[in-house]
C-alpha cells in the first residue's frame, strides 16, 4: 500500500556535514518521521545506491516511508517505497510505466501550473514550495505563501506537501491550509538534536489533529 507520511524529512549533507545520510535517517525515525527522502545531489551512483539501500533497511524494519530525491535508476536499485520527481528530472508518465502502481511518485512544484501539471501526469503527491523564504535550495523561486498554497490544496486533488522554510513555529499555518504535511531539510538536518527537532515538528503536526 502506498504510504504517503505527513513528516517528510529530506536527508542533506551539503548545508550541514556533522551527520550522514544513514545519521539524519536513523534520527529522523527516532524522532517520529514517517517519511524520508534520500536527497544527493552529488556523487557516485554506485556510492548512491549503497547508501540508499542502508536508508531502506532502516526505513523498512522502522515501518517509515523510503523515498529517492530525482534518481529513478537509485530508487530502483534500492527498492525505494518511492521517487520524488522535480519539473526537470525524469519525466513523470515514464517514471509510472517503469516503476507500476505499486510505488509512490511525487513531483515538485513551485506553482498553481506546475501542480495542474503533476496531476495531469500521475503524481501521488505534490510536493509545494518554496510557501516562505529558504536557504536550502538555490533555484528555489519565490516564495508562494500561505493564500496560494491554500488555493492549490483547493484545486488539486491530491495530497498536498508543504515544502520551504516549513518549521514548527508555521507548521498551524500550514495545516489549517488543508495540507497533507510537511518537507523540512534545514528544520531536522541543521539542528543539534535532528532526533528532537524531528520530536517537536511532530508535536506540533498532531496537535491539530489529536
Ligand atoms: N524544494 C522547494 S524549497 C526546498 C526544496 C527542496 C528546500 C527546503 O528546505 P528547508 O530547509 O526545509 O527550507
Ligand atoms: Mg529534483
Amino acid at each position: 500500500m502506498k504510504k504517503i507520511g505527513k513528516l517528510h524529512i529530506l536527508t542533506d549533507t551539503v548545508l550541514q556535514s556533522r551527520f550522514s545520510h544513514m545519521e539524519i535517517t536513523r534520527l529522523a525515525i527516532a524522532g517520529g518521521a514517517d517519511t524520508i527522502q534520500y536527497r544527493e545531489k552529488s556523487g557516485s551512483t554506485r556510492e548512491m545506491i549503497e547508501i540508499a539501500r542502508n536508508m531502506k533497511r532502516l526505513c523498512l524494519e522502522a515501518g517509515v516511508t523510503f523515498i529517492v530525491n530525482d534518481r529513478l535508476d537509485v530508487a530502483i536499485a534500492a527498492e525505494a517505497d518511492g521517487v520524488h520527481l522535480g519539473q526537470d528530472d525524469f519525466p513523470i508518465p515514464m517514471a509510472r510505466q517503469i516503476l507500476g502502481e505499486g510505488r509512490i511518485i511525487g513531483g515538485s512544484a513551485a506553482t498553481l501550473d506546475e501542480a495542474r501539471k503533476c496531476l495531469s501526469e500521475g503524481a501521488d503527491y505534490v510536493g509545494f514550495g518554496p510557501v516562505y523564504p529558504t536557504s536550502s535550495k538555490d533555484d528555489a523561486g519565490p516564495v508562494s505563501g500561505i493564500d496560494i498554497l491554500k488555493q492549490v490544496i483547493e484545486i488539486i486533488p491530491l495530497p498536498i506537501i508543504a515544502i520551504g522554510g516549513v518549521g514548527a513555529e508555521n507548521i498551524p499555518d500550514v495545516m489549517r491550509a488543508g495540507a497533507r504535511g510537511i518537507a523540512v531539510i534545514s528544520a531536522v538536518c541543521c539542528q543539534d538534536d535532528p532526533d528532537e527537532a524531528t520530536r517537536s515538528l511532530c508535536q506540533a503536526l498532531n496537535k491539530g489533529t489529536l
